[in-house]
């Protein structure tokens, strides 16, 4: 009797963990991340807190893989979309046009912004994917809600799974 139930938990345990691909329950899988498309309108500020909430953080778009990903993830996503743009991890100080990640720090170097974007309109400091422009780049006015993306790097994920 024992060896059939040491089968089952056997394969249970492996369905599951496949099956989440090693990322928590609400994301998917991209290389080394996950990333959430979170379906709520929320400020930028407000959209940072609720990912630091769930162990994660405002995605930082860093790679052109990860652009890529981005783009083609959100226009299959699009029909759930009730927002104008996505909110990325990005924002500048002020008009002094250096745009940084988030908490994580550091100037963003590699850049995917939309025609006529950075433009300032306003006071735009906060950075989005702006759906009407394929979800290239927006500087954004950061009381705006809009949804969002979090993304967990994978090596942190040990910490919100538990495992
Ligand atoms: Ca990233
Ligand atoms: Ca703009």
């Amino acid at each position: 009797m024992l060896i059939p139930r040491v089968t089952v938990l056997l394969f249970l345990a492996t369905t599951t963990r496949v099956s989440c691909e090693n990322c928590p329950s609400g994301f998917v899988r991209h290389v080394e991340s996950c990333y959430s498309l979170v379906r709520f309108t929320a400020t930028w500020a407000d959209a940072a807190v609720y990912c630091q909430a769930i162990g994660s953080h405002l995605a930082y778009v860093e790679t052109a893989a990860e652009q890529t990903f981005m783009e083609g993830y959100l226009k299959r996503e699009s029909s759930t979309i009730h927002s104008s743009g996505v909110w990325l991890g990005g924002l500048t100080y002020l008009t002094e046009n250096e745009w940084q990640w988030g908490f994580k720090g550091g100037r963003i170097t590699n850049t995917w912004w939309s025609p006529g974007n950075p433009d300032h309109d306003g006071d735009q400091f906060c950075l989005m994917l702006y759906e009407s422009q394929a979800f290239k780049w927006d500087d954004a006015a950061c009381s705006y809600g809009h949804y969002f993306l979090c993304e967990l790097e994978l090596e942190d994920a040990p910490n919100i799974t538990g495992k």
